[in-house]
């Protein structure tokens, strides 16, 4: 990771890069939708497909059985010019049925037809009961070498590069639900290692609602929408929701994650991942650990504000699949270290006097810090998102020789579900067959037939021991690298419906959580709890939940309780005394802004300029925008948005290379946001844009006549504004204040 702090670099960035101003359209603002640059007159010259986008890749092109093809990674695509049924034959046409003259019926007989539409009814599979919405990148983990005390596990061998696919998700709304809503992300990892597939199935948050499986049907049912009329969509913000998580009481340290800021995080990069619960590792002399996984975000974690994420979820539904994609295309590819926090295996499975098997509970870095084990970087974005990310099955018993599981009974429970989902999505047994799921070791299991199978599987005898396949295939020990299931003793116990007494701790943890937040996070949380609970429609909830917050914090419980309009209860029960936990906040340190946008307000005078800060936008490894009163081009700069298309929630700075003033289409009539009040004198969708980006605590800044707009909407000389001589001064010091996410001298804290 970069040792410099990111200020630091910075600088020299940006001036390295404003010398070298290069061809104004390279390089590329990323988006472009294929690999060819269309013509406006239909093509008619017949040749092979173009070939995939620089920054796409594929699944390994492995036959299901984990060999090597050696065939291109195209070969998964279709080939040839010509277009052909699924068989391969040539078609003359396929915008006319074959029917009895041109006013006659259709004809029974056209296969074409029948089998376009076929195909195309059954397009759809069903999608996950939860995390349907997410989306998929592939990408390399190299080792640093670190855990090899620890495990025998050969992807974390020193130096070891394995292939990744990760998949990100929210959990409660439908595959097309937007992405910036208020929920927990899931960070789900296939590891192809050459010893199996390794599923590192996670959140990023390092705590669950419930601590037995046997409630997650509830939990959902809870938290997705109401079965009668089947709202509200992607949300927590509603009764039953809230009626769950007062009810168990488990559910509210999970809840006041979701509450905070991590509920809406700025984009898939910028968000930590967490195993959740405790796994066991096991090394080639036989000795355990116990581990949590942990992720960290090369670009720290940040999150969204409440009012941004509402009008994201508006303006562009697909905000994280986006950056996500863009980041990558653009070669700002998203990284982060897996880490390893590591207790001793012994008999009472607690650290610190934490029961490691309750996935309420996290244990604080600063008990047990976060060991980096390996880098994790996606370089590449699906080329075909159904056949990679919606087909993609990950599954915690998905394990290689050296890790294990432990008896975190919401983890055994995992351990049944996974697999059986997949049998309804997918469509039968064969679903790990499918090229995303293909495993990169050999495969010789004994599993046969089954609806899509795809290997054409050898000899007579899979069973064992037999002799008609000379004994194929084997049984391998140790020597052999074969997976343990590590000998724990079970103790002798009677057979209950019971959880440990340790479980019953709910609020400890969830008070550390809040008072290890800074003031400007408080004030998130307890405008997040109030928002959310303002929307239930019963009071009884409203009332029990605000009992729980009493037990959480005094401060909380009151301000939540006067937003509703409620008397704030006394606590049930003494507050927990426990140390905060720093690491658990995210804000105070600073961060490399690899793949961020900027916003660059133009005109038509001042372009020599634009043009530098465009360029070194582009070399410090971040995407300008620029906006300006009409599509197109200003000068020879191409345009990205309009005042009519921008929304400032896009952007994460803006600069201002011109106060413009009202472009032909600032009328309300044609665009609602030129409804929006300023002075007479600037154009009133930038003048919005300016409001928005200084409320949501966004660096400004400006130069030349862009210095004007700052003053006539009041925002020059406040924290985080900045008025330069030239663009890419301007630009060096926005980039500074970006280091730190926001400017979070600009949110008021009244609680604290
Ligand atoms: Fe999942 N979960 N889950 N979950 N989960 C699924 O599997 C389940 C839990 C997580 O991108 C399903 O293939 C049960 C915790 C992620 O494809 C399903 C329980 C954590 C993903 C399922 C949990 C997760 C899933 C739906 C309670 C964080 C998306 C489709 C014991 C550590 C993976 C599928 C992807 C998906 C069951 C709890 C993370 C139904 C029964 C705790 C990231 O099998």
């Amino acid at each position: 990771m970069e040792s410099r702090k990111p200020t630091e670099v910075i600088k020299d960035v940006v001036e390295t890069a404003a010398s070298k101003v290069t061809d104004a359209l390279t390089p590329k603002v990323p988006g472009a939708p294929g690999s060819g640059t269309p013509t406006v007159e239909e093509p008619t010259a017949p040749r092979d497909p173009l070939p995939p986008k620089s920054e796409q890749g594929t699944p390994d092109t492995r036959l299901p059985t984990g060999s090597e093809t050696g065939a291109p990674p195209t070969a998964n695509a279709q080939q040839g010019a010509y277009l052909t049924t699924s068989q391969g034959a040539r078609l003359r046409d396929t915008d006319h049925s074959l029917k009895a003259g041109p006013r006659g019926p259709v004809l029974m007989q056209d296969h074409h037809f029948r089998e376009k539409i076929m195909h195309f009814d059954h397009e759809r599979i069903p999608e996950r009961v939860v995390h349907a919405r997410g989306a998929g990148a592939h990408g390399m983990f190299t080792a640093y070498g670190t855990a090899e005390a620890v495990t025998r596990a050969g992807f974390l061998k020193k130096g070891k590069e394995t292939p990744v696919f990760v998949r990100f998700s929210t959990v409660l709304g439908s595959r097309g639900s937007a992405d910036t809503v208020r929920d927990t992300r899931g960070f789900a990892t296939k590891f192809y290692t050459d010893e199996g597939t390794f599923d590192l199935v996670g959140n990023n948050m390092p705590v669950f609602f419930i601590q037995d499986a046997i409630k997650f049907p509830d939990i959902i049912h809870a938290a997705k929408w109401h079965p009668d009329r089947e709202i509200p969509q992607a949300q927590s913000a509603h009764d039953t929701f809230w009626d769950f998580v007062s009810l168990h009481t488990e559910a509210q340290h999970h809840a006041i994650w979701n509450m905070s800021d991590r509920g809406i995080p700025r984009s898939y990069r910028h968000m930590e991942g967490f195993g959740v619960h405790t796994f066991r590792l096991v090394n080639n002399a036989g000795e355990t650990v116990l581990v949590k996984f942990h992720w960290k975000p090369k670009l720290g974690v940040h999150s969204l504000t409440w009012e941004e994420a509402q009008i994201t979820n508006g303006v562009d539904p697909d905000f994280h699949r986006r950056d996500l994609y863009d980041a990558i295309e653009a070669g700002a590819f998203p990284e982060w270290e897996l880490g390893l926090q590591i207790f001793p295996d012994t008999p009472d499975e607690t650290f610190a006097g934490i029961d490691l098997l309750d996935p309420t509970k996290i244990v604080p870095e600063e008990l047990a810090p976060v060991q980096p084990v390996g880098r994790l970087v996606l370089n590449r974005t699906p080329t075909n998102f159904f056949a990679e990310s919606e087909q993609v099955a990950f599954h915690l018993g998905n394990l290689p020789p050296g890790i294990d599981v432990t008896n975190d009974p919401l983890l055994q429970g995992r351990l049944f579900s996974y697999l059986d989902t997949q049998l309804t999505r997918l469509a039968g047994p064969n679903f790990s067959q499918i090229p995303i799921n293909r495993p990169h070791a050999p495969v010789n299991d004994m599993l046969r037939d089954g609806f899509h199978q795809h290997a054409v599987h050898g000899g007579v005898a899979p069973y064992r021991p037999n002799s008609l396949d000379g004994g194929n295939p084997f049984t391998a020990g140790d020597a052999e690298n074969a997976f343990l299931d590590v000998p724990v003793v079970v103790a002798e116990a009677p057979k209950i419906r019971e959880n440990p007494v340790s479980f019953d701790d709910h609020f400890s943890q969830t008070r550390l959580f809040w008072l290890s937040m800074s003031p400007v996070e408080q004030e998130h949380i307890i405008r997040a709890y109030t928002f959310e609970l303002g929307k239930c429609y019963e009071q009884a909830i409203k009332e029990r939940q605000l009992q729980c917050l009493a037990n959480i914090d005094p401060v909380l419980c009151a301000q939540v309780a006067t937003g509703l309009g409620l008397p704030a209860p006394e606590p049930t029960r003494p507050l927990a005394d426990v140390a905060p936990s720093p690491a658990l906040s995210q804000v105070g340190q600073e961060w490399p802004a690899d793949g961020r946008i900027v916003g660059i307000v133009v005109g038509e005078d001042g372009l020599d300029d634009v043009r530098s800060v465009r360029t070194a936008i582009f070399g410090a490894g971040m995407v300008p925008l620029l906006i300006a009163p009409h599509g197109g081009m200003v000068g020879d700069l191409p345009v990205q948005r309009t005042f009519a298309t921008a929304r400032s929630v896009e952007f994460d700075a803006l600069l201002l290379a011109t106060a413009p003033p009202p472009a032909p289409d600032a009328l309300p009539a044609r665009d609602d946001k030129a409804g929006a009040p300023g002075p007479a004198a600037l154009d009133p969708r930038v003048t919005l844009l300016i409001d928005e980006c200084w409320r949501h605590a966004k660096a400004i800044g400006a130069w030349g006549t862009g210095t004007a707009a700052l003053a006539s909407t009041g925002v020059a000389g406040t924290p985080g504004v900045v008025s330069a001589d030239s663009g890419t001064a301007a630009l060096t010091e926005v980039q500074q204040l970006m280091a730190t996410h926001r400017v979070w001298q600009r949110f008021p804290t009244a609680a604290a």
